[in-house]
């Protein structure tokens, strides 16, 4: 062992043994008792190379993986790549290289720096999402589905975002704009594929409750499947002949109602008046759809459009509008307007002097002319509400939806925000939707023995409103699986949420070339004890997988309806003000650090830039406090190993800091993982190590050594298993189980105590 802290010597060394010893793969062993443990970062999209947000997301996971193991549990930590997706693409119209060229020297350069890292990866189940061997089995599962109807092919109003040339789910709509590239999104009328995700609404809310998952993250969910409870009330159109129900979650202001609003998008909106000025504006809030017209604050525009619908409880004629503040993707598209009780109305109905009645009123107290009355408490009753008025307006509501209900006018009714899953991309590099279509018999799935549809070679990526893959014509054209006439392919390929969707069920089973996955083997690993990954992955991915987890269960593929029972979401590595993330252009190469430093002092100062979770303005400077620290270490554990005398002065002073940095460690392991703490607490034990250097005994050295090594692995396992080895222990650190505390040792004497 050399005395100057050398970590390119250290790191290459055990990085060689490790691979050759294959150190952490963990077989499917049908047999072990072992209590398992499925430890898992969200798959990173290879593109470019690893920065430090990969850095952060892997030590944050490596640490986990490591500290469960040492406790004894069979730890499954595996990887992949989440290979399929635009920046490959975009970089292949710009380059010309293939999206598969760029992609696979990303993922090769990803796989050298995780390696270097020293996480501790199962290698034997590392694989692509662009595979064919494992796209075969997402197309796959996309024929489960069409046999269970959860696929389906419809006309809709799609988002279509100009840049990218492509659809986006809605999911991928952030304020109007694409999410990827920022372009105002339009809307576009196409046949699409889609998935039902909306059957599942119910079970995606009430399951939240059985997951172990950050607050914020249960409350975005939530919002996004937004689940509200009411009414559908049929308003008739007299002089069109025509009924149209809208959906409202405050039938108790029924007879509130003064005017009724249509959204522009609403097919019906022409018929009923085709007035220049109605078309006009029609026109004009089709194209400006992007912007959030739903917004409280925004100015109300609308047009009348000359007719009347009949409100049902009281037989009232109100008069009939087109607004843009009426969402065609909501409820039924049109709205009874209420302005005594609702802000958006009550805007509309001063803009346009509409009758304004109120028909809630709280039990006592006045109620502000100025404003409508929203509060919806427990002690309010209705007024001005004909037999229903005096009621409490909880009661009331329930008396006023069974009057609907007897008349045939109404029925309660449930309305979710969330929509089903748009998966069709007209871009090139994805996986490929196993459909061929026949003039004879339509919409034709791939036989299951043909799969995969493979991707084909294309000379030209981009797209130009239809899929590059049109291109294709050998592949294009085909035969019909059914009657053996002429068929063409499907050319869109799937939404890539659609292969980050399942790939944790496939690492269990990954070799399996018969089927996805064998459920008895998958049964053993899954859900994921641990997920960890961006607080950004809250809703799209996170909600996605949740849905195709449940409906694997559903198909008897697996035993877990969740897919994760605990979820860590680690706060973004910030640099110049953004994300650090390459389509911002602000990334700083992980390699940087460990080039420099060595992989121990890389990992360890993202952990010690602050707690997890929170947010980390990136800076450079402080990597090298850290690399001094581990060099610290090191060349304490040399000078002294196997030194010391029989009897320590200061033994007890260096074993209660020792005992209290251990405990400090466990603690934070089970508890928040503010590794920046545990990491000051081993300082704060290295200085006290130094400071009493020359009074400590033998037996104490080694302790201290020893220990120093097994708790420090989790953060930088290189250092600490040639640590472990100089102090004369043989085999790898990660074997040996984690240190215990002795919380009496920990204690402070109490003659200290006073003294402090
Ligand atoms: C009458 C009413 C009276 C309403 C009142 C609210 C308050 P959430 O909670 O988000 O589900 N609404 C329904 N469909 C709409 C659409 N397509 N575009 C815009 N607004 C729409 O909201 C449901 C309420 O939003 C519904 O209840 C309806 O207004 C409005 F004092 O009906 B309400």
């Amino acid at each position: 062992m050399a005395d100057r802290y050398d970590p390119r010597a250290i790191e290459s060394r055990w990085q060689r043994l490790w691979a050759d010893e294959r150190t952490w793969e963990v077989p499917n062993d049908p047999a072990s008792e072992i209590e398992k443990s499925y430890v898992l970062e969200m798959l990173p999209y290879p593109s470019g190379e690893p920065h430090m947000g990969h850095l952060k997301c892997y030590s944050i996971g490596d640490a986990i993986a490591h500290f469960r193991r040492r406790n004894g549990h069979r730890v499954l930590h595996p990887m992949g790549y989440d290979a399929f997706g635009l920046p490959a693409e975009n970089h292949a119209i710009k380059t010309g290289q293939h999206p598969r060229d760029s992609t696979e020297a990303s993922i090769a350069e990803f796989r050298r720096q995780f390696k270097e890292w020293g996480i501790s990866i199962d290698w034997t189940r590392e694989f692509g999402t662009h595979e064919p061997r494992v796209y075969r089995w997402t197309q796959w599962i996309f024929l489960r589905m069409l046999e269970r109807g959860l696929a389906y092919r419809a006309e809709a109003a799609v988002n279509w975002c100009p840049k990218d040339a492509t659809v986006l789910a809605n999911e991928q709509v952030i304020d109007g704009r694409c999410e990827r590239c920022g372009s105002l999104v339009e809307a576009r009328q196409l046949e699409q594929w889609f998935f039902k995700i909306t059957d599942y609404a119910d079970r995606l809310l009430d399951d939240l409750a059985t997951v172990s998952w950050p607050e914020h993250v249960v409350t975005m969910q939530r919002n996004w499947i937004g689940r509200s409870e009411g009414a559908e009330v049929v308003f008739r159109c007299e002089s069109a002949g025509t009924d149209y129900p809208v959906f409202t979650t405050r039938p108790d202001t029924l007879f509130g109602a003064t005017f009724f609003v249509m959204a522009p998008e609403h097919p019906d909106v022409l018929k009923l008046s085709d007035s220049p000025e109605v078309r006009d504006y029609v026109n004009h809030a089709i194209s400006s759809s992007a912007e959030d017209r739903g917004a409280e604050d925004r100015e109300k525009t609308g047009v009348p459009l000359g007719r009347t619908v009949t409100n049902p409880v009281n037989g009232e004629e109100i008069p009939m509008f087109v607004a843009d503040y009426v969402l065609m993707e909501y409820g039924t598209g049109a709205i009874m307007a209420v302005p005594a009780h609702d802000q958006r109305d009550f805007d509309f109905a001063k803009a346009f002097d509409l009758p304004i009645r109120q028909v809630v009123a709280p039990a006592s107290g006045e109620v502000d002319p100025d404003a409508p009355f929203v509060a919806h408490s427990d002690d309010e009753v209705l007024v001005n509400s004909g037999q229903f008025t005096g009621m409490p307006s909880v009661t009331g509501k329930d008396a006023i939806i069974d009057w609907l209900d007897a008349e045939g006018r109404g029925h309660r009714s449930v309305n979710y925000r969330l929509r089903d899953w748009l998966l069709s991309r007209q871009r090139y590099w994805g996986c490929p939707i196993p459909i061929v279509y026949c003039e004879t018999d339509g919409i034709v799935p791939v036989p299951v023995e043909d799969l995969p549809v493979p991707l084909p070679d294309v000379r030209d990526y981009a797209p130009q409103g239809r899929s590059p893959l049109a291109a294709a014509e050998d592949w294009v054209n085909t035969t019909c699986p059914r009657c053996g006439g002429p068929a063409r392919r499907e050319t869109d390929t799937m939404d890539t949420f659609v292969d980050s969707s399942w790939y944790f069920l496939r690492y269990t089973d990954a070799h399996n070339d018969t089927a996805a996955w064998d459920p008895a083997v998958t049964a053993r690993w899954m859900p994921v004890d641990q997920y960890i990954g961006g607080v950004e992955h809250a809703i799209l991915h996170l909600i996605y997988s949740r849905f195709f987890t449940k409906m694997m269960r559903d198909l008897g593929l697996i035993r877990n309806s969740e897919p994760a029972t605990r979820l860590f979401t680690q706060g973004m590595v910030i640099a110049e003000g953004a994300k650090m993330s390459k389509s911002k252009g602000n990334v700083v190469g992980a390699d940087m650090l460990a080039d420099k430093f060595g992989a121990d002092t890389a990992r360890m100062f993202i952990l010690f830039a602050g707690p997890p979770e929170k947010e980390v303005d990136w800076r450079t400077e402080g990597a090298e406090g850290i690399y001094r620290f581990l060099g610290r270490v090191y060349r304490f554990v040399t000078r002294n190993a196997g030194s010391g005398s029989a009897e320590g002065a200061s033994d007890r002073k260096v074993l209660r800091k020792l005992h209290q940095c251990l405990r400090k460690v466990t603690e934070d392991f089970e508890t928040r993982w503010h590794f920046n703490t545990c990491i000051e607490s081993v300082m704060e034990l290295v200085n006290v190590l130094y400071a009493e250097e020359g009074n400590i005994s033998g037996g104490v050295l080694q302790e201290v050594a020893e220990k120093l090594a097994l708790m420090l692995a989790p953060f930088a396992p290189y250092v600490s298993q040639e640590i472990w080895e100089e102090i004369g222990r043989e085999g790898p650190v990660f074997r040996q189980c984690w240190p215990s505390f002795d919380s009496e040792m920990a204690k402070e004497d109490e003659a200290e105590i006073v003294v402090q």
